[in-house]
């Protein structure tokens, strides 16, 4: 066995408490290396050394290495655990002190997991474990007051630029849930809202004030009551890393510089603040001077934020946070914002905007979630006319998902594609069979999915600002085929909870081969996907030991012969296939 690749700490991903009485241990090994693993399990103050053995299971597997996970409910919430390894007759045993060839005796050189704290973990609010979200740009979903329009505004529908404004706002959302609603979306993430000097209002001039152009504070409440009064939680965006260059503050230190009391509440190099060849003397998001970067570590600078984010859940009760730009931003301002937030609402739904690895904000003192762009990557890839592979598709799935605990995995926020993204329908070279598919596994697979609007109407729309057309509403131009897909689907998705909440387990996923068979399965449903993302009809066959299945979509009853189903498919085509256990 490939002892080298052997991989597990006593910590983080490796081994986490999933709830108050379980711990969740994983294991990595070489792709293929290892036949099977037993986890070594016992108490470390218990004298006898009663401990046990528990086969772990072979979870995941990526392009490299195979991910073995156990989950334990000790008796006294602490645990001393090491690994036994088996390849044919070879056995090799792994604890905290190394591997070895002969068992060690415990608990010496044993891992550890000292005591589960229910204090230390997360249990992400259980409401976002059954939303499906709708992420809404208000500037561009409806304008519903043409007396806070903008000047100038252009004609809705014309073409987005990095300045233009077509007039969209709150009462316009207000006006359209309806829509939202028939759509069976059950959240709604809005991109920011608050007064500031941008279309696309990430620039925030006033924390507390809705933009003029949107309507007010009331309007919003408005809307958020509209929402909640047809079970709609309401998300919205949270710019913390940085400010308007026009916010009140910042201009006191253009004018006061280093004398100004608020000159720590930025990242200043040099005074006065200046702009040099473009660059300027002060730390902004990107390299972008109209948009100067907050000193969050700064206790007056924090708690001026963390009363905004305090403010807006008490004053109308929204149901969470997205973190704009949230990984640069300070830890200690990130575990302050949680103990605030969640005092404020427990069920609060904290999604940080973090485009790489996120663990470290994952631990259960800081977020709850992070937006899935490595997820919409892959999916968007393998469903375009790529290269990749079942096996490829599979291998980064697998490696996601064990990228973090399962609580994370079972509410991360999984999109296709946003306001920063091309959308879906223009990756996929506007093959809408390609956009369904995409959707089909967005809406199978684990974690909380997050339509952007229009998508579900064949909106197309390059890189921002391209991707953030104005709503179309004239239904002769509505893709209304498209739409019916979406809305069956997320009421799939809505009714059975095994699409939320079952494991996940790739069939079918091979080497050189695109077509895929997956499978979500929980104690008293099972349902398969099958997947032809090949250009030619196909018939896929896999082993199905009953003959209770129905097609989830059409209803029809499918048979297996001789045990085997076949499943006949068309170009591009899909089915989903359920059964009750
Ligand atoms: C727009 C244009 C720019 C133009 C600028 C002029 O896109 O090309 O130069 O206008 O003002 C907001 C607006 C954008 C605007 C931007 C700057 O929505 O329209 O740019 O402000 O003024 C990284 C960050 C991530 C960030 C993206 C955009 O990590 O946090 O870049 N996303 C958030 C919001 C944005 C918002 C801001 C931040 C600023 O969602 O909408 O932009 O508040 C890789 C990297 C990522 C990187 C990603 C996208 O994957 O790993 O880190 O994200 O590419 O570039
Ligand atoms: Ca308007």
């Amino acid at each position: 066995m490939l002892r080298e690749c052997f991989y597990h700490v006593s910590q983080s991903n490796w081994a986490y408490a999933y709830d108050k009485h379980t711990i969740h241990l994983r294991v990595r090994t070489k792709r293929d290396d290892v036949m099977d693993i037993l986890t070594i399990t016992g108490d470390k103050y218990d004298w006898d050394r009663t401990y046990a053995e528990y086969p772990m299971k072979k979870t995941a597997s990526d392009a490299y290495f195979d991910y073995w996970e156990a989950s334990v409910k000790p008796k006294y919430g602490r645990l001393s655990y090491g690994f036994r390894m088996n390849a044919g007759s070879e056995s090799v045993w792994m604890t905290e002190s190394g591997i070895h060839d002969e068992q060690p005796a415990p608990p010496g050189g044993y891992y550890d997991f000292p005591y589960i704290h229910e204090v230390d973990m997360y249990a992400a609010p259980e409401w976002a474990k059954s939303a499906i979200f709708y992420q809404v740009i208000p500037e561009r979903f409806a304008n519903g007051d043409p007396s806070n329009d903008p000047d100038p505004t252009e004609p809705w529908g014309g073409q987005p630029t990095n300045d233009n404004s077509f007039g969209g706002d709150l009462q316009g959302i207000i006006d359209h849930l309806d829509y939202i609603e028939n759509l069976g979306v059950n959240a709604i993430y809005l991109t920011p809202v608050f007064h500031s000097p941008s279309n696309h209002k990430y620039d925030t001039l006033d924390y507390k004030k809705v933009d003029p152009q949107f309507g007010s504070n009331e309007t919003l409440k408005q809307l958020v009551d509209a929402c909640h009064a047809r079970g709609i939680r309401v998300m919205l965006d949270a710019v913390f890393n940085h400010c308007s260059e026009h916010f009140p503050f910042f201009q006191d230190v253009v004018r006061h510089g280093e004398k100004s009391e608020y000159a720590d509440w930025f990242h200043v190099r040099e005074y006065p603040l200046a702009v040099q060849d473009g660059i300027p003397s002060y730390d902004t998001f990107g390299f972008f001077p109209h948009m100067p970067k907050f000193n969050t570590a700064n206790l007056r600078v924090k708690q001026y934020l963390l009363d905004v984010a305090e403010y807006w859940i008490k004053e109308i009760q929204i149901d969470g946070w997205r973190l704009d730009v949230a990984s640069e931003i300070d830890h200690h301002f990130w575990r302050d914002f949680r103990k605030v937030v969640k005092a404020a609402n427990p069920d609060a739904y904290i999604v940080g905007e973090v485009w790489n690895d996120s663990m470290k904000w994952l631990l259960g003192d800081q977020f709850d979630s992070v937006m899935n762009y490595p997820f919409s990557s892959k999916v968007l890839e393998f469903f375009s006319q790529s290269a990749m592979d079942g096996y490829t598709f599979a291998n980064s799935m697998g490696f996601l998902l064990m990228r973090y605990p399962q609580q994370t995995n079972e509410v991360i926020f999984n999109l296709l594609c946003s306001h920063d993204t091309p959308r879906v329908l223009t990756c996929v070279g506007e093959d809408k069979r390609r956009v369904k598919l995409c959707v089909v596994f967005l809406l199978t697979y684990m974690g909380t999915p997050c339509i952007y609007y229009g998508d579900e109407i064949g909106l197309t729309g390059g890189p921002d600002p391209d991707c953030r057309k104005c709503m179309e509403w004239d239904t002769d131009k509505q893709d209304n085929e498209l739409y019916d897909f979406y809305r069956l689907l997320i009421a799939l998705r809505k009714d059975y909870d095994v699409l939320r909440s079952g494991s996940f387990r790739f069939l079918k996923a091979d080497p050189g081969d695109p077509r895929i068979i997956y499978e979500r399965l929980n104690g008293h449903m099972h349902f398969t996907v099958w997947m032809n993302n090949t250009e030619e009809e196909t018939v896929l066959s896999h082993p199905m030991e009953t003959d209770d299945w129905k097609d989830a979509l059409s209803g029809e009853t499918v048979i297996p012969e001789d045990g085997i189903m076949n499943i006949k498919l068309d170009p591009l085509g899909y089915r989903i296939l359920y059964r009750f256990l």
